[in-house]
């Protein structure tokens, strides 16, 4: 079942939820070689959102402002590789929606914990708008603030679940978005946090 937030947004329910374990499995190897941390934003604040990245570029932020790298300047060493498992996981719901051979170079890891959240922002580092993001919730529901190319238009909110993926195209690929402070819970496979993976073409 595929639900159309806006022209180019899809939110596939579930898409993720079958494959939920078997791309957790993959997660702690990827967080030993690149370890989650609280990034700090070029305004100088030090966001709530611990991330991390694999594939050949990451992205980070700090003084300097908000970038794409080939290596994690923690480690002084490339991102680690994209798991296969996730890379074909983001195509499939790529062309689930029309965007075939959907190829990231690129996977932000975002951690949130009760009480993380994301202020209403656009993602504009990436190289080719054309390109498609893809993003995958795992564990904790969060509301999703999904607004529009103009930041003051008031933005709908969206619960996303666990094995909840949304595609972000054409139209709705500069739309403001953010997330609401996360609450509390209990999730089976990811205790108290949740994980969203996003797919990109950085570079
Ligand atoms: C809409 N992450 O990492 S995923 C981000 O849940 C980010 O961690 C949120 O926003 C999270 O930049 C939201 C959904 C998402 C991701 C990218 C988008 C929505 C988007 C790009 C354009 C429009
Ligand atoms: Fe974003």
């Amino acid at each position: 079942a595929q639900q159309t937030l806006a022209p180019g947004a899809a939110l596939l329910r579930g898409f993720a939820r079958e494959a939920g374990a078997e791309l957790l499995a993959a997660l702690d190897g990827v967080l030993a070689a690149a370890p989650l941390r609280h990034l700090v934003t070029p305004g100088g604040h030090t966001m709530s959102v611990a991330t991390s990245n694999c594939g050949p570029l990451g992205w980070v932020s700090d003084r300097r402002g908000y970038r794409y790298t080939r290596e994690d300047p923690l480690a002084g060493q490339p991102w680690p590789p994209m798991p296969g498992s996730w890379r074909e996981l983001a195509a499939r719901a790529a062309a689930e929606v029309g965007f075939d051979g959907f190829v990231p170079d690129a996977c932000l890891i975002n951690q949130y914990l009760p009480g993380s959240k994301l202020s209403l922002h656009q993602d504009k580092d990436e190289n080719d708008f054309s390109a498609p993001i893809v993003s995958v919730s795992l564990g904790l529901p969060a509301v999703f603030l999904f607004g529009t190319p103009e930041r003051s238009d008031r933005p709908q909110r969206y619960r996303l679940q666990h094995g909840d993926v949304v595609v972000w195209g054409g139209p709705a690929r500069l739309a403001f978005h953010g997330v609401a402070a996360l609450a509390d819970g209990h999730h089976v496979l990811l205790g108290r946090r949740r994980i969203n993976l996003t797919f990109r073409c950085a570079a």
